[in-house]
């Protein structure tokens, strides 16, 4: 049998290859200041890359979410905005993309991801309720926590061990799950919450043998299974890499077949989906559907928009049929582990495996001199800017936040600092740079000291906490 898209020329002949799959039309300059203007807008920042202005950033590398660059398609699709405020053209096309591509009965759009936690959260979730996931994301706990429930890691254990080469970190742990429903009763279980590629873990997959185990077992017991589906298309390029039986299907077909053992998903399209703005919510159900799309004209806008307008729905719909390209995900993947690399010949800790959207710094190895209540993972991605004016982000005790019950800051295992890949906007020699800063700040680790936390917001306090030097 063929492969089921054609391999890059370099691929044909046997060759490391995972060139682009497009060429350059349109380019926007970058901007670099000099070392003194950078430390003076670190400390305008309060050492928080959130804060930082983007016009002194010379590599954002801050998140692969809406900074993706949109296709010449997608650009000519904005073009044909239906701008009604009810029944778009274009809301028909995005209902129809995902409905192919990812198999869901009911859609409605949202302004971003967290939109459509907001409204899965209040419908599906009782106060007093538990939410098993594999492992937390923060805004995904927080929507579940602001409905009353109480979110349950059940991810692998591998998954906190940030150099356990298991080929499928992001698989949640059956035993764990089982006996949270033994103890609390399935009734108690709101609905398990299922992300692929696992952000907080290193954008570790979930395979498929997992998701189809998981839905045995919440169909013994009557439980729902929703998807986080933001990064659902670069998990299943890892399970048609790494899973027997799945080389010579599609992504598109392994998307399907996964997507197929939920019951719904949300999903902010501003990562996998390539535009700059957006989410959707998807359901089977019909009653939960009519809830849902109550719910959404108090919160988003009426049904057929949800908070977008109908050029971002066109770009949408365009972006998902873009998205599930098996030569556009093996180059973007490619591009993730082309730094990876050269970061793990330099003997830099990283999390291994690298997952599917970023490299994943180990701050706790990087700096083993600074204690976690000294913020590690923050200090990395400060002295990475004052070094090149690339800006990372961190994803330790600062993202964990604090307990609910005791008030003490949550210590997770993993301190990492995010180097994350946008999607089709840099080039190799970026990540030539990119690569080079990190070793330079690596090679003066010893004589980096850590960060005090000055100001702390109730929620979410990452985005907009102050810091200053130790
Ligand atoms: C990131 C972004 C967003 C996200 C996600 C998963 C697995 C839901 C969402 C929410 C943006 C971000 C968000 C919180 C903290 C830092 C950064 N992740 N599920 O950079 O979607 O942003 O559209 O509301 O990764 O990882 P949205």
């Amino acid at each position: 049998m063929t492969h089921p898209t054609p391999l890059t020329m370099g691929q044909q002949f046997g060759r490391r290859s995972w060139a682009e799959p497009w060429k350059i039309k349109m380019v926007e300059p970058l901007r670099m200041i000099s070392p003194e203007e950078r430390a003076g807008a670190l400390v305008d920042a309060g050492f928080n890359t959130f804060l930082l202005r983007s016009d002194d950033v010379y590599i954002d590398l801050l998140t692969d979410s809406g900074t993706s660059a949109m296709s010449d398609r997608q650009w000519a699709g904005m073009m044909l905005g239906d701008e009604a405020y009810a029944g778009s053209r274009n809301f028909y096309h995005l209902e129809e993309a995902v409905r192919r591509f990812y198999g869901f009965r009911h859609i409605l759009p949202t302004h971003q991801g967290r939109g459509a936690e907001h409204l899965i959260s209040q419908v599906a979730i009782k106060a007093g309720q538990f939410v098993p996931g594999n492992m937390y994301f923060t805004t995904t706990r927080l929507h579940q926590e602001l409905a009353g429930g109480h979110f349950v890691d059940v991810i692998i254990d591998e998954a906190h061990d940030p150099e356990h080469l298991h080929p499928f970190k992001g698989n949640m742990d059956l035993g764990k799950l089982a006996a949270l429903i033994e103890r609390e009763g399935a009734a108690q279980i709101a609905y398990v919450s299922l992300a692929g590629t696992v952000n907080m873990a290193g954008g570790q997959p979930v395979s498929m043998a997992n998701i189809r185990a998981i839905r045995e077992l919440c169909d013994r017991h009557g439980i729902r299974l929703f998807l986080d589906a933001t990064r659902l298309v670069e998990n299943a390029f890892f399970i048609q890499e790494r899973e027997a039986g799945f080389a010579e299907r599609s992504i598109a077909e392994i998307l399907l077949e996964f997507c197929s053992y939920a019951d719904g998903a949300w999903m902010s399209a501003k990562k996998d989906n390539l535009v700059n703005i957006g989410g959707w919510l998807a359901v089977n159900e019909d009653d939960l559907f009519e809830e849902l799309r109550n719910l959404v004209v108090v919160y988003e806008g009426l049904h057929t928009y949800g908070g977008l307008a109908g050029r971002d729905m066109e770009a949408l719909a365009i972006g998902i049929e873009e998205s599930v390209q098996d030569d556009h995900v093996r180059s973007r993947i490619g591009q993730v582990r082309y730094l990876g690399e050269l970061l793990t010949d330099w003997e830099i800790p990283i999390v291994q495996p690298v997952g599917g959207h970023a490299i994943f710094l180990d701050a706790r190895r990087f700096y083993a001199h600074i204690p976690q209540d000294e913020f590690p993972a923050q200090t990395l991605a400060a002295e990475l800017y004052l070094d090149s004016g690339i800006r990372s982000m961190e994803r330790g005790i600062a993202s964990a936040g604090r307990d609910a019950k005791t008030g003490d800051h949550n210590r997770p295992k993993l301190e990492l600092t995010r180097l994350t890949i946008p999607r089709r906007v840099y080039t190799q020699a970026h990540m030539d740079v990119v690569a080079e800063s990190v070793k330079a700040v690596h090679d003066k680790r010893d004589a980096t000291r850590g960060l005090r936390m000055t100001y702390e917001p109730k929620y979410l306090r990452f985005f907009q906490a102050r810091f200053e030097r130790l």
